[in-house]
């Protein structure tokens, strides 16, 4: 059984949760964004060493949630705001085989969206791996709409050795050169890739060198999987990056984005992501 302590890391309150088995989740209330996931002895997600932790910025790395909005399609700021608000840690860390984070509307929220709503998200570690759920309530008599993305960055020893299985035949959207095509055999990277994939119904593998190390599942309330690795040029740009971040860094995401989420009262939604080593 897991058991979680909280801890402050980088001046941020956190929530660590260990297993038997060795590996360990790293959890902040900013943004209930997940940020280190220890397995099998290594890291495996990215968190950049440039990150901002000033209690309201986006943190570069681990598991951002975005919502209500991907991306900058739609009027709110870039990727919703789930992403740079405090959660609230529902129940009793100490006890815990999982931890639960909470979102709900309040004066925060409603200055950038009006509506009422209840977000949970939900880290469950175990041997087999790290399964993260976000679940959409609207306790509120209007129906409303959104979007959502779990941008998760996975650390990688070199992206010119990477290689991302399971795509072949998913239609494809590069968003960098604006084409939509199919996509033919495993994606490699070199140079700035931003890919918004039909989510395929099986797994999407990571390779490096060759060698599988992870494997990538996706709830099927997700149509999207997207692969992001800015490459150097973009990377030179992006503050909260050190100049070679690119190299050691692919985002593999999976979200509801194409067509927006529609909840009437009293409606739900959950989503989720497992990664496996
Ligand atoms: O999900 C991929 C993406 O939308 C890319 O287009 C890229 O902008 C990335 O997210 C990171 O966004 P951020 O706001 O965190 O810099």
């Amino acid at each position: 059984m897991p058991t979680a302590q909280p801890e402050l890391f980088e001046g941020q309150p956190c929530l660590r949760l260990r297993h038997a088995c060795g590996d360990e989740v790293l959890v902040a209330l900013h943004g209930a964004q997940v940020l280190s996931w220890v397995a099998g002895g290594r890291e495996r997600l990215y968190l950049s060493p440039r990150a901002l932790w000033d209690g309201h910025s986006a943190i570069r790395g681990g598991i951002p949630i975005c919502f209500p909005q991907f991306n900058q399609r739609g009027p709110l700021p870039k990727h919703g705001f789930a992403r740079n608000l405090a959660w609230q840690l529902v129940g009793d860390a100490a006890h815990a085989a999982q931890l639960t984070l909470r979102l709900h509307s309040d004066e925060r929220s409603r200055q950038w969206w009006p509506h009422a709503f209840e977000a949970q998200f939900t880290v469950e570690l175990s041997a087999a791996g790290l399964r993260v759920t976000l679940d959409v309530h609207n306790p509120s008599p209007e129906t409303w709409a959104f979007t959502s993305l779990l941008h998760t960055y996975l650390r990688v020893d070199d992206i010119a050795q990477v290689s991302v299985h399971g795509l072949d035949g998913m239609a494809r959207w590069d968003a960098v050169a604006d084409t939509r095509t199919l996509q033919q055999g495993p994606v490699a990277f070199s140079g700035e890739y931003d890919s918004v994939f039909a989510a395929p119904a099986g797994a999407v593998a990571l390779h490096a060198a060759g060698q599988p190390q992870l494997r990538i599942r996706q709830s099927p309330s997700q149509e999207s999987t997207v692969v992001w690795n800015p490459g150097p040029a973009l990377c030179a740009r992006l503050a909260d990056m050190p100049p070679d971040g690119y190299r050691h860094m692919l985002c593999i995401e999976s979200g509801q984005i194409d067509t927006a989420v529609t909840l009437a009262p009293g409606q739900r939604w959950a989503a989720w992501q497992l990664l496996e080593v």
